[in-house]
């Protein structure tokens, strides 16, 4: 590894806490990732691309999109070359390859997730890590993520839904980590993270790949085949199911 991209202190507060926050984009870089952004926000429900909905105080709106890099250049170049893979292999400590990407949207009213860690919800690998790149400012009104530092070495037990049950939650020391656009920030799979619903009325938009260790393949297409086969067999209940742990608050629209 050339360590050229992070810096040690931030490779180091990852290895202690389980997640940190860099810089990586300057203020062009962000300004054309809140554009590319927009395009994919744009774009219809007719391609290869997963979208996702939920019920808002203000109406049905677009919760996630995800599979999106193989109809984007920009966003595909962003994620798979350049800082951002370099950066996730210096964390991993080996060659990283993009597993997935979702955009959360966190719309004006839009829901937030429970408890979780993210490792259950990614059966097929054992060595993965995941940022938040922040698209718009995110803060403890509009739900940023809130972090559990130093827990990333164990499993927590799920409950039935495959988050941290409430009484464990409960015992842990959250913290909250706003993030302004253009920031990203790098959280180890088992790193206990949830994150509020959106009670402001600004976008909360956030781009997340995750990457796995290169040595154990590229599962890309076989993650997102068994994703597409389990969503289409789980019906809808009382929440949006759009992982494969049921995390999110959002309420289904109704069909
Ligand atoms: O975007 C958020 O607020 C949280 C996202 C999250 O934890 C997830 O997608 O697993």
């Amino acid at each position: 590894m050339s360590g050229q991209v992070l810096q040690s202190h931030e490779r180091e507060s990852f290895a202690r806490d389980g997640w940190v926050v860099t810089n990586l984009l300057d203020a062009d870089q962000t300004a054309r990732l809140r554009q590319w952004v927009g395009d994919v926000q744009a774009w219809s429900d007719a391609g290869g691309w997963m979208n996702h909905y939920e019920l808002t105080q203000h109406g049905p709106r677009r919760c996630r999109t995800e599979y999106f890099t193989p109809y984007h250049v920009g966003l595909q170049q962003l994620l798979c070359t350049g800082t951002m893979i370099a950066a996730a292999s210096e964390l991993l400590g080996e060659q990283a390859v993009l597993y997935k990407e979702k955009i959360n949207y966190k719309l004006a009213g839009g829901a937030g997730w429970e408890p979780h860690q993210d490792a259950p919800a990614y059966p097929f690998i054992e060595s993965h890590i995941s940022c938040m790149i922040a698209v718009d400012d995110a803060t403890t009104e509009n739900g940023c993520l809130d972090v559990v530092s130093g827990m990333h070495h164990e499993l927590i037990e799920t409950d039935e839904r495959g988050c941290i049950p409430e009484a464990v939650a409960a015992t842990l020391q959250w913290q909250p980590a706003p993030l302004r656009a253009g920031q990203t920030m790098w959280f180890h799979s088992r790193t206990p993270h949830r994150s509020g619903d959106n009670r402001s009325t600004r976008d909360r938009r956030a781009i997340y790949p995750t990457y796995n260790a290169a040595r154990e393949g590229d599962l890309r297409d076989e993650y997102y085949a068994t994703k597409r086969a389990e969503l289409d067999r789980i019906a809808s209940g009382e929440r949006v199911q759009i992982s494969l742990i049921d995390d999110f608050r959002g309420i289904p629209v109704p069909r």
